[in-house]
């Protein structure tokens, strides 16, 4: 499984703004500062496609990338950022539910949660949007290069157990050692064809 190419197309709030195409869409969704940008610049070789936010909270927007010409990773705002006002946390909201509440192109969400904490509320709050809707999920667990063995151990068990799913809904992914990368493209790939 490869990524060839992917591209910036837009960013958007308002539906009026997401691409006007039909194309297939994969969506990464989590806390702030969990490593959504990070995941979708290892996942298409790029080291800048995405901007990794020194500041955490602060893609307020939906930015759309087309990759291998053909489907769309669609990088969805951060929650969870304590420092944001209640009418931005709000906003947030608005902007998750209005995207998700009418995407028949969204093939699959992927969840990420730090693998070093127990899942949190938002966690489960977006967790339960997923399931709401009927979207396809896996739930990656970022990070992993902090964690030993043991403790990866007893985080996998922690996050089965706060967001009551399988083993095989979890994957481990670190982008400094590319690990979980290609089990993650394949899931990503399945859920395309
Ligand atoms: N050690 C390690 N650090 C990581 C990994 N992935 C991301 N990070 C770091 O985590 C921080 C946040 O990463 P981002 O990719 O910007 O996170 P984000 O979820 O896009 O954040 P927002 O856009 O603010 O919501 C950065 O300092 C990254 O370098 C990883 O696999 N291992
Ligand atoms: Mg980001």
């Amino acid at each position: 499984m490869e990524i060839k190419q992917s591209e910036f197309i837009t960013s958007a709030v308002t539906p009026s703004q997401y691409p006007k195409d039909e194309r297939y869409e994969i969506a990464f969704v989590g806390r702030s500062n969990v490593g959504k940008s990070s995941l979708i610049n290892s996942l298409t070789n790029r080291k800048k496609l995405v901007k990794v936010s020194g500041t955490p909270g602060k893609t307020r927007l939906i930015n759309f990338f087309l990759i291998n010409n053909d489907f769309y990773f669609v990088d969805l705002p951060g929650y969870g950022y304590a420092k944001v006002s209640k009418q931005e946390k709000l906003t947030w909201g608005k902007t998750i539910e209005t995207y998700l509440n009418n995407r028949p192109q969204l093939k699959k969400m992927v969840l990420l949660v730090d693998c070093r904490h127990k899942p949190t509320e938002d966690d489960r709050i977006m967790h339960s949007w997923i399931k709401h809707y009927g979207y396809d999920y896996i739930v990656v667990a970022t990070k992993s290069d902090k964690l030993n063995k043991n403790e990866l151990a007893q985080s996998k068990k922690t996050i089965k157990e706060a967001l009551e799913i399988s083993d095989d809904k979890i994957i481990y992914h670190s982008t400094l050692k590319k690990q979980g990368k290609e089990e993650l493209l394949i899931n990503i790939f399945s859920a395309l064809n």
